[in-house]
């Protein structure tokens, strides 16, 4: 089988990552074309890279000779039109949360996949494809612990980068568990309520972090999410579900605990790309194998679109304070 040729889009600190992993533990494929906006950036990429070539528009990259697929790793708000232009062509798309910064550009896209009469975008939501998260959909699947009806998550980063804003906490960092627990659980989210205590003085002028996000779901399950991305210590992410009969724990794994000069402890990932980079390489590997058969797999349009959805019912909630339902269209036949 012929090697996939990938247009990277964006080539920062997630698109940088993904294409050091394309070169190291995904076979079957190789990078073509880069587009980033920041022109010695993307150059400084290529070069580390055999016959990729750069550009500063994603357009050109997307239609540049030998690209078989699209890897979308740009800022949110420049999704929509570089996912538009790969279906234009008909490429399969791999594109980082958020889908789009809002549903309405979501249901552009939806609109544009069912005029093609495919799916061929893949949102991601790489947590589907971590080994802890898998056990625990399996256990819940199973009725392991009977029905669900609280999912405890907590998502904490040492630090946000300069460009973090307030409604990025939900936005950007959030939306992992509002897909989770759509995932997890099987259900949509209905409602959305936001509470912010004051603010970590460790957080930067203005940023309303940390945050208590409350969901509430289609089944009658309650998740909580706890946001604090200037936390200082580390990249924490956990999750408890609690059932009818019992309970489950996932995250704060330690894989070596050492015990020495009179102390034990384990060492905490001070990064996304440390903590989740088994689950990115295999939710790499699983879009090259399908995208090599003209397809897409793992979450898709619509699980962008209804993550957005969520979001935006959670700005609204946390500017006005109070519950916010979410709205959704209703399911067209091609994402069933
Ligand atoms: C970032 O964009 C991610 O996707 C990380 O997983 C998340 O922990 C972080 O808060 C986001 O900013």
């Amino acid at each position: 089988m012929s090697t996939l040729g990938i247009a990277v889009i964006g080539t920062g600190k997630m698109g940088a990552d993904h294409v050091r992993r394309i070169g190291r533990t995904v076979g079957g494929a190789r990078v073509v074309a880069l587009a980033d906006p920041d022109g010695d950036r993307v150059k400084e990429v290529a070069g580390t890279l055999d016959g990729a070539a750069a550009y500063t528009d994603p357009a050109a990259a997307i239609a540049a000779p030998g690209v078989d697929a699209v890897l979308i790793a740009s800022p949110g708000p420049a999704h929509e039109e570089a996912i538009l232009a790969a279906l234009g062509r008909g490429l399969p798309v791999l594109c980082e949360k958020p889908l789009t910064p809002d549903p309405a550009g979501a249901l552009r896209i939806m609109e544009a996949e069912q005029r093609l009469g495919r799916r061929l975008v893949q949102v991601g939501f790489m947590r589907r494809y971590d080994a802890e998260y898998e056990r625990l959909k399996e256990l819940l699947d199973a009725g392991g612990i009977g029905r669900p009806l609280f999912l405890h998550c907590r998502h904490r980063n040492a630090a946000s980068p300069s460009f973090f804003t307030s409604d990025m906490l939900i936005t950007d960092s959030v939306v992992h568990e509002v897909d989770a627990a759509r995932w997890l659980l099987g259900q949509e989210v209905t409602a959305v309520s936001v509470l912010s205590p004051t603010p970590s003085s460790a957080a930067p002028e203005g940023l309303r972090d940390p945050r208590l996000v409350l969901l509430e779901t289609s089944g009658g399950a309650v998740v909580d999410v706890e946001i604090f991305v200037n936390c200082g210590v580390g990249y924490q992410v956990r999750c408890e579900a609690v059932g009818e009969s019992g309970s489950a724990l996932i995250g704060d794994g330690h894989a070596m605990v050492v015990q020495a000069a009179g102390r034990w402890g384990g060492e905490i990932p001070q990064d996304f790309t440390v903590r989740f980079a088994d689950a990115y390489d295999r939710q790499l590997r699983s879009w090259v194998a399908a995208a090599a058969r003209g397809r897409v797999a793992g979450p898709d349009a619509w699980d962008g679109y209804a993550a957005s959805a969520v979001s935006e019912a959670g700005l609204t909630a946390a500017r006005g304070g109070v519950r916010t339902t979410v709205e959704l269209v209703e399911r067209p036949p091609l994402y069933r």
